[in-house]
């Protein structure tokens, strides 16, 4: 690339992180400096810029994987990055907000290694902000030239992510077994739509900002919805056999939630499929991981 970083070298994806980050960071910055300073706190709190009760904040915040695809999207419209920092600006607004209801409707109680928003500040303050978060998202790309389009592409996303989550809420009601279970597919239609939908929103809005052609911003539309599938059923394979020193996701966890992960939504469909249920249901998480990795 133009910024000297190598193509698919590990540690580069980091320092295309961080270029992207460090690029966005200011207009980000200006955009939650227009709240209200306590929902402003709360955002800033989310994304670990901020002292806590006068304490510095040691985990980092998230890593700005939409973001940095914001900017790339400017860059492969053959765009200077700044073309794509209002796009990162709304991209990574709405991940934030997703993330801030999201946790109050799992009661996830922490978030970026540290307690979530609904835990630090309630849940009444938390559902405002990702209210006033998702506001500003749509206020920052409505003021862009073009911006009504950007507006169109990005709820067109929301709808998505909205229908994802709703499917996978509906997921947890659904058998094992018959004709009602799960299937892979479904599966990937729900990651698709619940993390893929909003990574490919921000590629595609970055391009579309920095003048890429309606088949460019199409194609990386999809890259992105691809990419969803993939991180989500790589997060499901951490979740069973990754090192929880690195995951930082309790061992056996979604085994013992009984989650419909991908492996396990795989593994049904299989001669060891009985088995499995009969070992998730009698809550016998390392006997179904064992179970897994003999299939
Ligand atoms: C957005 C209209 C609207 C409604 C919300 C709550 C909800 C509907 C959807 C939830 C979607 C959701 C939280 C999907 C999971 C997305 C995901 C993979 C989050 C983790 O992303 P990372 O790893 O997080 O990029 P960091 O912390 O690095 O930003």
């Amino acid at each position: 690339s133009p910024h000297g970083e190598r193509q698919g070298h590990p540690a580069d994806a980091h320092r295309v992180l961080d270029r992207c980050r460090a690029l966005v960071r200011p207009a980000l910055s200006e955009a939650v400096g227009r709240l209200h300073p306590w929902i402003g706190e709360m955002a800033a709190y989310s994304f670990g810029w901020c002292e806590v009760g006068g304490a510095p904040v040691a985990a980092p915040g998230g890593k700005g994987v939409r973001q940095a695809l914001a900017v790339l999207g400017a860059e492969v419209a053959g765009a200077p990055a700044r073309a794509g920092v209002a796009a990162a600006v709304a991209v990574e607004l709405v991940h934030t907000f997703s993330l801030l209801h999201d946790d109050i409707m799992d009661g996830d109680a922490d978030r970026r290694r540290r307690p979530a928003v609904w835990k630090a500040y309630g849940t009444g303050p938390a559902v405002l902000a990702g209210d006033a978060l998702f506001a500003l998202a749509v206020e920052t790309l409505a003021a862009q030239p073009g911006g009504a389009e950007a507006v169109r592409t990005l709820s067109a996303a929301l709808g998505d992510l909205v229908r994802g989550q709703a499917d996978d809420l509906l997921f947890t009601e659904r058998p094992w077994t018959g004709p009602e279970r799960v299937r892979p597919d479904e599966y990937r239609a729900v990651a698709e739509h619940k993390t893929g939908a909003l990574l490919g929103c921000a590629a595609a809005l970055g391009a579309a900002l920095g003048g890429a052609a309606p088949e460019t911003v199409a194609a990386l539309d999809r890259v992105g919805r691809h990419l969803g599938i993939a991180f989500q059923i790589v997060d499901d394979v951490l979740g069973i056999w990754g090192d929880p020193r690195v995951t930082g996701k309790p061992v056996h966890g979604d085994l013992r939630e009984r989650k419909k992960t991908f492996p396990v939504l795989v593994a049904l469909d299989s001669p060891v499929g009985g088995r499995l249920v009969a070992l998730l249901e009698a809550g016998d998480a390392p006997g179904a991981a064992a179970e897994l990795i003999e299939q």
